[in-house]
């Protein structure tokens, strides 16, 4: 018997074409296949991910190892030649299903077939997302503010594919031809294609400046670890180990939002009052800083939160009730929660208009997963715009941030059909269009943000950073902020 089949963790090997911790050199049909993929994700790489950067040596942490501690390595890499590897933490012996029909019943290491398409599809979708990010952020190292950033993208980037990995390891391992053939369609797919796009709504949209990278990497990544969260709980092994290690690595991610965000809204406070400024709304003044005005950054946040809430799916969902009866799919920290973990006959209160008001209604808790899962990604998020916060009124300026309310500017779920302000007050179709350009933003905010976005990548320097964005307080890995985090070559 391997030490992956005893359920000992495989140290990881970088000799192999794919680097990995599940035995994969004892698994010759699934080699075969991988080894079939990985040209191909490396052609999709060249296509779709960022682009001309296949010649840059960037500062890179790798996974070594799933060891809590130690598992990064970081170095000088080429982008093509980064090792993408298929990596799950360690098995829990003994590990038992934790809610649904099947709770308490061991943990299954092979798809149960009553349950194969919904588990496939759940899969597929997350797996979706993540070359779509890539996708998005393609453009985005022409007009990086500095060689740090660019090099929190491409990590980001790297990552993103390696989280595609994982769900194809998945798909091929244990889902035979189908799961080649949505192997293969992973790549096929494009955000914003008109013929084959991305699964879902956030991943068609553009990303086209860096306010909107950031923006993406703290409110939409958090949508990942919300719905990785739920899959870490699942009773089907593979797919809860899988999301377990790629949660360490999402971590970072929102990290490089809420700090990019954070330093956005320094330079803009240090700017205005450099120059005096005092007012907020005084937008022209403090564009002519060549600084993003603090109203703005408010706008894209409404945005932001409002397109990445719609990913949660429709607040009362027979779905949702389904993957958690089987067993699939769980609650955020389902396992520290205090109940029966089966919600039969329990309750959840979920809000819709009625009669031009919100108004709160008890629904059986098994229908309202979604809607649950939305509340605790709105707590989550909260952590950063009050530190956003704390930094604006250190900086001594009138002026604060919040949150836009769960059912502001839906697409999708119990609010599609509404019109609400940014603090949830139903208002009318009219009001709306005639207020909409002070909550979402703008063509002309838009373009302002474009014209800050200058193609210098060539010609930037260790430790210089755009005006309109601070200096991190630290580096990566313990270096300066003038290291030279990626050298263009
Ligand atoms: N856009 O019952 P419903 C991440 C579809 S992000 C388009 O309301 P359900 C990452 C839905 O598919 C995390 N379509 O919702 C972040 C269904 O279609 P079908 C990604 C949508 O199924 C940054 C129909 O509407 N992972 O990792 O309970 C960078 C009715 O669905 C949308 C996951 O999402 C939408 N916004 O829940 C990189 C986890 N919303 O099947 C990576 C896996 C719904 O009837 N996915 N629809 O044709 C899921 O758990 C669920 O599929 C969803 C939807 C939560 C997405």
């Amino acid at each position: 018997m391997s030490e992956a089949q005893s359920g000992l963790n495989v140290e990881v090997n970088y000799e192999d074409l794919i680097p990995n911790n599940v035995d994969l050199a004892n698994d010759a049909k699934l080699k075969k296949a991988l080894e079939t993929w990985q040209p191909k994700y490396v052609d999709w790489w060249k296509q779709a991910g960022p682009e001309e950067t296949g010649n840059m040596d960037v500062y890179l942490r790798t996974a070594v190892g799933v060891d809590p501690k130690g598992w990064a390595q970081f170095g000088h890499v080429k982008m093509p030649d980064y090792r993408w590897g298929i990596l799950l933490a360690p098995k829990e012996e003994g590990r038992t299903i934790g809610f649904g029909k099947h709770k308490g019943e061991p943990v299954w290491q092979e798809v149960p077939g009553e349950y194969r398409a919904m588990l496939r599809r759940l899969i597929v979708i997350q797996a979706d997302t993540e070359p779509a990010s890539v996708e998005q952020q393609r453009y985005l190292s022409k007009t990086a503010p500095s060689l740090y950033d660019m090099r929190n993208l491409f990590q980001i980037n790297v990552e993103e594919g390696r989280h595609l990995w994982a769900m194809v390891y998945l798909l091929v391992k244990y889902f035979g031809r189908d799961g080649r053939e949505e192997a293969e369609a992973l790549l096929q797919r494009r955000s914003a294609d008109e013929d084959k796009p991305r699964i879902l709504g956030a991943f068609n949209e553009e990303t086209p400046d860096w306010l909107s990278f950031f923006m993406f990497t703290y409110f939409t990544d958090r949508d990942g670890k919300m719905q990785l969260s739920a899959l870490a709980e699942s009773g089907f092994d593979p797919l809860s180990r899988s999301c377990r290690f790629m949660l360490t690595e999402e971590a970072h991610h929102m990290f490089v939002g809420e700090t990019g965000v954070g330093r956005i809204i320094q330079a803009t406070c240090d700017a205005m009052n450099k120059a005096g400024i005092s007012d907020p709304y005084d937008v022209d003044a403090i564009r002519a800083l060549g600084v993003i005005d603090l109203p703005t950054i408010q706008r894209k946040i409404n945005f932001h939160v409002s397109v990445t809430s719609d990913l949660f799916g429709a607040e009362i969902s027979t779905n949702a009730a389904n993957s958690f009866v089987a067993g699939l799919k769980g609650r955020f920290d389902e396992s520290k929660l205090n109940d029966d973990h089966q919600l039969e006959g329990a309750t959840y209160n979920v809000p819709k208009v009625e009669n031009g008001v919100i108004v709160e209604e008890a629904a059986p808790a098994l229908n309202a997963i979604n809607a649950r899962l939305l509340d605790d990604y709105h707590v989550d998020a909260a952590g950063g715009v009050k530190r956003w916060n704390k930094a604006i009124e250190k900086a001594g300026i009138q002026f604060e941030l919040t949150l836009p309310y769960k059912g502001f500017n839906r697409r999708i779920g119990t609010f599609a059909d509404a019109y609400l302000t940014p603090d949830g007050s139903v208002i009318t179709e009219e009001q709306w269009n005639q207020a909409r350009d002070t909550w979402l933003p703008t063509q002309s905010d838009s373009d302002y943000i474009q014209s800050l976005m200058v193609a210098s990548r060539d010609q930037l320097q260790p430790g210089e950073y755009a005006s309109w964005i601070a200096a991190p307080r630290v580096g990566i890995n313990g270096q300066p902020a003038d290291y030279e985090y990626v050298k263009i070559n």
